[in-house]
């Protein structure tokens, strides 16, 4: 494989190549890099490659002419083919910009690239290249990421070598390039090596780490599992927008524990809740909220959803509507198959009623053997001073690898009392429009909520 760096600072280029693993890609004759300086095809007598702006502003700007003509010398040929009359396949390269304006580069795009035979790596300097030199000689626009360099050449130093060392060697063992590819998409587990006891100093503390016991196992199913579960686990806290990508293999369906959706409760509070005057009261039961998040339980497939009133008459009239819900033989029909038998028939435990926070909790805590991650939702931002915030993806990411349920409460009245709900330990964001009136019902507010955590996006239908 080919490149042509077109710049004019090839000294950046040079020794950046001459080490590692591109270093002796090189020697081997594996890639070449050459570099084309525009310098070289100016005509003035101050070999000038840069001018004024038009319109004005600060800097420079690179001239077209010696850009474009070190552009064409380095790229061979005019046409993207090869002319077919003489036969010989002489296809013009691929010629990329580096710019922050270009498409982000990724694993997927370094694939691609690395199947060029021949890559143009052009570098701008200043304050940017004449735009219509983009428009005559620039096939792709990359960028290497969202941050400015002081010209192009250290993106195309990382093209360079990302693209060098997926080009297949002729001698030598395989690369541990391909290896990757089959955990495309995650982060990769962590690495050790000897000693298997490692003692340094932290902060001026001894410590002792140790190498997990199960890379030292000789168990190579067991290996291969605990790897890809800590790539799972690494992607999912730390870059949940992979994550949120990654569509799991059967493999790492059975690593992972059961969908989050399933082991997630709903819970309406009416007590502990602020009134208009920020007074702590206890709300009534209305009719449509019991119905209406009752039937976004189901659609969205969760486990069940527990109506919490201190008001003995109030859990009592909540069974009521909730057993008329029930017995509608519609929902009936739709309960028959709940996504996982419980204690008790499925179906009779969707609508659950409680006292309190603390006891849905308690009762959680019993049921899976370990404590719920209680999320609370807030239209105001000040709301659980103590609690992290959490995106909906971040909250998926956090709370799909760790196989507790999680119960996500809604405040009735002027929301939940924060300072009495003490078992909080996550905050969702608000749900929030283009305008600054919030005040969405609750039962809307829940509904958009598990559409942004459960909903299935529409290209997925
Ligand atoms: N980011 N990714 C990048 C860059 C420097 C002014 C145009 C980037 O790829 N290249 O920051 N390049 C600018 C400097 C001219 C290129």
């Amino acid at each position: 494989m080919k490149f042509s760096v077109v710049t004019i600072l090839p000294e950046l280029i040079e020794p950046a190549l001459a080490a590692g693993v591109v270093g002796r890609a090189r020697d081997a004759g594996v890639i070449t890099v050459e570099t084309v300086n525009p310098r070289d095809f100016t005509s003035d007598r101050h070999r000038t490659v840069d001018d004024t702006p038009y319109g004005g502003g600060p800097g420079m700007v690179m001239k077209p002419e010696p850009l474009l003509a070190a552009i064409a010398s380095a790229s061979g040929g005019s046409t993207p083919e090869a002319s077919a009359a003489d036969g010989t396949p002489t296809p013009r390269a691929h010629r990329v910009l580096l710019t922050p304006a270009g498409r982000p580069l990724t694993q997927a795009r370094v694939r691609e690239l690395a199947q060029r035979p021949h890559l143009v790596l052009v570098c701008g300097r200043y304050e940017g290249i004449d735009e219509r030199v983009i428009e005559l000689a620039i096939d792709e626009e990359v960028s290497i990421g969202d941050y400015v360099l002081s010209g192009g050449e250290l993106g195309a130093l990382v093209v360079i070598d990302a693209c060098a060392r997926l080009v297949p060697v002729v001698l030598g063992e395989a690369t541990s390039a391909d290896d990757e590819s089959h955990s495309a998409g995650l982060l990769e587990y962590p690495h050790y090596t000897r000693p298997p006891k490692l003692v340094a100093d932290r902060d001026g503390e001894k410590v002792e780490l140790e190498v997990p016991a199960v890379l030292a196992s000789g168990n190579h199913a067991a290996i291969a599992a605990w790897r890809r579960a800590q790539s799972l686990q690494r992607t999912a806290t730390r870059r949940p927008d992979l994550y949120a990508r990654h569509r799991l293999t059967d493999a790492e369906k059975k690593l992972a524990p059961p969908p989050l959706h399933a082991r997630t409760h709903l819970a309406l509070v009416h007590h502990p809740v602020f009134d208009r005057t920020g007074k702590i009261v206890t709300t009534s039961l209305t009719n449509f909220d019991i119905h209406d998040l009752a039937r976004s339980t189901m659609t969205y497939g969760l486990a069940a959803y527990h109506i919490v009133t201190p008001v003995t008459s109030q859990r009592e009239k909540a069974a009521h509507i909730a057993s008329l819900w029930l017995e509608d033989p519609d929902t009936k029909a739709a309960a028959r198959k709940p996504p996982k038998s419980g204690s008790r028939a499925g179906a009779l435990a969707l609508i659950r009623t409680a006292d309190a926070i603390e006891t849905v909790v308690a009762e959680l805590t019993a049921e899976y053997g370990t404590a719920p991650l209680v999320v609370a939702t807030s239209a105001r931002s000040d709301s659980f001073p103590g609690a992290p915030r959490r995106s909906p993806t971040e909250l998926l990411a956090e709370a799909s690898l760790d196989p507790a349920p999680m119960l996500l409460v809604l405040g009735t009245g002027w929301g939940l009392a924060d300072h009495l709900i003490p078992s909080v330990s996550r905050l969702l964001a608000p749900i929030e429009g283009a305008s600054d009136w919030n005040h969405l019902s609750v039962r809307s507010a829940g509904a958009i909520l598990l559409d942004r955590l459960f909903g299935r996006p529409p290209e997925e239908r």
